[in-house]
């Protein structure tokens, strides 16, 4: 929702009860054929499906984030009736018209990315019977594997005099690339092709190797100990992916890389250095509800530091998978229930507990990783969306974790449990929602804060309103009955204003926690930047830009990724 919305009333797509939303096809109701559509047209609404879409509603559109998106409600019945067996059927028109707007619901308006004639396009195009892509093999990642430089031809020692602890990974999200900038100069050492618009990045235990996943599922092994940065390696994973970690415990440093896939649904374990690829899980199976779900697709992943295991998050399903990868041949996964739709999440500060947001139930699932079983199901306002989350310690209740909403205007703090005495009174509060801060509007991403800094610091790039997109909130952690301190990025960036909206998201700590980084994401040919700011006087210490600076959104500095400190 990135501006004004058409008011649907009673016909509102966030009007209506889920069960509308999709999977009932009422008996009654007389099918027709789908809207004509040419080859080339169905090509092209395949790419922007992919491309724009299948994100939130899934590549079947069986639906999570976003609606479902299946036949049996976005095409009309014979008779033309909008309504049928208490199934909304859409049809072409309305279809275009929420494509355009967007809805109340939280889906973004696509009239400023789209032409008319895309518009209409898709607005046919899922009207026809979902394409179902081809899996993607064992074989099918080897054959993809590139070793770029074998391992034996890397340098022994680092070979640059940069402070690689405190650069900074930065996605470049419209141009395939990955920006590397030096956090102590502020100067862009390198940019390095990458898979289509980048997801995440992630840092070898050893801080030496950067990993970053593209949304085609291309992973890119970047080795920092050359004169300059090097892509080492790189191999698909499948055909849609978002997420990547690595071997983090004691004796497995760099040794191991995770990767899930949002299609096929699977995730794959290959050889930390090389990306050589070792094996592949399928996440097909039944939902927390008992029901066989054909497109489970791996959300966030997270390494332990206290065992040799990953936080698999299994979206669909709202499984959480502990796999153990001390044996990967006999692989040992413990699977827990939690709630449906699970998303992105984070550590607690003592980085025993996973918390993880199952954003379409509202809710946040919290694991315990070193007992293996879900420790709370938490109910939170609407579509919680942490990122990683934020910690720290609350004046009144003691250690907390914090989550933004994107489909509300408050940020929750759960208190989360601590094995320290000090904190021993706090225990009653444990798992419940403590405060909710309230924000100007929904559309929140992203929350930071750092063990060395007192302040919160809360996005809404998603905010229909300028005045909420382009600023940053925040709050002092000291007082947090006092209003949050409104920073306009948009303003502070120096750069002309532009028609469109330019979304002021992510926020980064650099290494010593002095600094906050947030991206202002303006179009693919508008002039972005990083906008550095002082965490202590609030005031912009630089401002990144550069032509090169193509639409940058996610920033990852080595240190903080490497520790998991936010
Ligand atoms: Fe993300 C994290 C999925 C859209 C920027 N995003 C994640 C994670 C998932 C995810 C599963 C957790 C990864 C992990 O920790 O292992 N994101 C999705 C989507 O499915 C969605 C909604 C739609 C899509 O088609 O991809 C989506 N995400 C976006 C964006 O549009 C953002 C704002 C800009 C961009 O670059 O694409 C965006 N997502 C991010 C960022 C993170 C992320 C910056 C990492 C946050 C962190 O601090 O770790």
């Amino acid at each position: 929702m990135r501006k004004s919305k058409a008011k649907y009333g009673a016909m509102s797509l966030a009007a209506l009860p889920l069960a509308l939303a999709g999977i009932f096809t009422s008996a009654y109701a007389q099918e027709t054929a789908p809207p004509a559509m040419t080859a080339e047209e169905k090509a092209a609404g395949k790419k922007i499906f992919f491309e724009r879409c299948a994100g939130c509603h899934g590549v079947l559109r069986k639906g999570a984030t976003g609606k479902n998106l299946e036949p049996s409600w976005t095409k009309k019945d014979k008779d033309g009736k909008e309504t049928s067996g208490g199934t909304l059927k859409l049809g072409t028109q309305r279809l275009e018209k929420i494509i355009a707007l967007g809805t109340e619901g939280g889906m973004v308006n696509y009239d400023d990315i789209l032409t008319k004639e895309e518009i209409n396009i898709m607005a046919r195009y899922i009207q026809q019977t979902p394409d179902v892509p081809p899996e993607f093999s064992l074989k099918d990642m080897e054959d993809s594997w590139k070793l770029i430089v074998p391992t034996d031809q890397r340098p022994k020692k680092q070979m640059n005099k940069v402070n690689l602890k405190n650069i900074f990974a930065v996605t470049l999200r419209d141009s395939g690339e990955l920006a590397l900038i030096d956090g102590d100069t502020k100067q862009i050492w390198q940019i390095l092709k990458t898979g289509y618009a980048v997801h995440i990045s992630r840092l070898s235990a050893s801080g030496r190797y950067v990993y970053t996943v593209g949304r085609d599922g291309l992973v890119t092994l970047i080795d920092m100990w050359f004169e300059t940065p090097t892509t080492v390696a790189t191999v698909k994973l499948g055909a849609d992916a978002r997420s990547v970690d690595t071997s983090k415990f004691k004796g497995f440093e760099d040794k191991y890389l995770i990767g899930g896939t949002y299609w096929p649904p699977q995730f794959a374990i290959m050889e930390g250095d090389t990306l050589k690829p070792l094996k592949i899980v399928g996440t097909r199976g039944m939902t927390v509800d008992g029901e066989y779900h054909p497109e489970p697709r791996v959300a966030s992943i997270v390494a332990s530091h206290i065992k040799p295991e990953w936080v698999v998050n299994v979206k669909e399903t709202g499984m959480i998978m502990l796999v153990d990868y001390s044996d990967i041949n006999n692989l040992k996964t413990t699977t827990i229930n939690s709630a449906k739709f699970l998303h992105d999440g984070g550590w607690d500060a003592s980085r025993r507990y996973f918390l993880v947001a199952a954003n379409a139930s509202n809710k946040v699932a919290a694991v315990d990783t070193k007992t293996g079983k879900l420790a709370a199901l938490v109910n939170t306002k609407k579509i919680p969306h942490p990122g990683r989350g934020a910690n720290f310690v609350h004046p009144k209740f003691g250690p907390v974790w914090a989550t933004g909403h994107l489909g509300d205007d408050v940020v929750t703090l759960i208190s989360t449990p601590s094995d320290s005495p000090k904190f021993a009174k706090y225990k009653q509060h444990n798992w419940k929602v403590v405060q909710e801060l309230k924000v100007p509007g929904s559309g929140n991403l992203f929350v930071k804060t750092h063990p060395k800094s007192h302040h919160l610091w809360v996005d809404m790039p998603l905010n229909p309103e300028r005045e909420n997109a382009e600023v940053n909130l925040v709050f002092d952690i000291r007082d947090l009955s006092k209003p949050p301190v409104t920073i306009n990025v948009a303003k502070d960036s120096g750069l002309p204003e532009t028609k469109a909206l330019r979304r002021a998201v992510h926020q980064e700590f650099n290494q010593d926690g002095s600094e906050v980084w947030i991206s202002l994401w303006g179009g693919k040919t508008d002039q972005s930047a990083i906008v550095v700011y002082d965490d202590k006087t609030l005031k912009v210490k630089k401002v990144i830009t550069d032509p090169k600076m193509v639409t940058p959104t996610g920033k990852f500095n080595v240190w903080n990724t490497q520790h998991d400190i936010y």
